[in-house]
């Protein structure tokens, strides 16, 4: 049996590096070029995105927190918590539990009966959450979760208490609207009549305020996304030469998605060993990493409408940069 889950072990972690290296072949022989953003997320990556959601200019993080440290009494209300009666607050991709600590020491400090999951692909970053909870909100039961959303909520699916699930900051602007609509669906279809969604998502407002969250003075979010390059000379055995490649961010108002690209500063080839081949990139020749959708009523109606959600209730920030819906299967 041990030998059994050991080889299942190294069948994960194989087949997990055949779809990274199937899919920078397939995005790197496309025209144009493109990559998947959630290669962006490894042990230096993860890093890197904490070290954003502080900066200045990332104005998502704050503008959510201020939702729940402000608001939390009327999210609270809208999810129809009520002392007595147990629930099951579950989070997928919890991250640092910044946001979601502060509607915890609410709802421990109102005695409110209720166990938190946290879900997360990073076993990581569950324990890092876990042992600070235990320092920070020691009385708060917390349960963590490792693995994907879809199989864990499946399981949890079983237990016949109330749901609360967050889906927080706008992680679902990084998939395109149809990806975001089967997802919802999905995510609807593992849920009971009685439980309840929050979703935060970034609302569409001016270049002024969008394009700086992704171009940081800092160039954080510049080593974020160029962290894809150095990740697949890594793990792929590929010569990128990052100073050869630069981060390039556009954001446009009337469409409402901010879009990552990395840009060849000159003509140059790249080969990648595990692939046994080489790249042809022109000067001026954009690799598409990333979507950052953002939302307004009406995007949000279609893809709630379409995957058998309804809305609840909708909570702003003062600046109404950001909004929090609670919505119902
Ligand atoms: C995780 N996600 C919601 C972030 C965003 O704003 O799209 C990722 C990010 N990319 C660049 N900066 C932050």
């Amino acid at each position: 049996l041990v030998k059994q889950s050991k080889s299942q072990k190294v069948n994960t972690a194989e087949t997990l590096y055949n779809v990274f290296s199937e899919e920078v072949n397939s995005g790197l022989e496309r025209n144009p070029k493109c990559l998947p953003s959630k290669y962006f997320y490894d042990q230096k990556g993860d890093a890197l995105f904490v070290k954003i959601m502080n900066l200045p200019e990332y104005y998502l993080t704050r503008s959510e927190l201020e939702i729940f440290q402000h608001k939390t009494n009327q999210l609270i209300n809208a999810l129809e918590l009520h002392p007595e009666r147990y629930f099951e607050l579950v989070e997928l991709g919890a991250g640092d539990g910044l946001k979601t600590k502060e509607l915890l020491k609410v709802l421990e400090h109102q005695n409110y009966k209720f166990d938190y999951l946290p879900i997360d692909i990073s076993s990581n970053a569950l324990n890092l959450l876990e042992d600070n909870l235990k320092q920070e909100l020691p009385k708060v039961s917390v349960k963590t979760k490792q693995g994907d959303y879809f199989k864990v909520l499946d399981a949890l699916k079983e237990s016949k208490h109330p749901k609360i699930i967050l889906f927080l900051g706008s992680n679902i602007g990084n998939m395109s609207d149809s990806a975001a609509t089967k997802f919802m669906t999905k995510l609807s279809a593992n849920l009971n009549p009685e439980d309840k969604l929050l979703l935060g998502v970034d609302l569409i407002k001016s270049k002024s305020v969008v394009l700086p969250a992704y171009n940081d003075s800092q160039g954080v979010t510049a080593a974020f996304n160029l962290n894809l390059l150095a990740r697949i000379n890594a793990e792929l055995g590929a010569d990128f030469n990052l100073n050869q490649f630069k981060h390039k961010p556009e954001y446009d108002e009337n469409e409402g998605i901010a879009k990552s690209f990395i840009e060849s500063c000159v003509n140059q080839i790249v080969t990648i060993k595990a692939l046994g081949k080489s790249f042809k990139f022109l000067k001026g020749e954009k690799i598409h990493t990333e979507i950052s959708r953002k939302y307004n009523d009406t995007l949000i109606t279609e893809i709630i409408a379409n995957a058998n959600f309804s809305l609840d209730t909708k909570i702003l920030d003062s600046k109404a940069y950001f909004a929090d819906y609670i919505l119902t299967r």
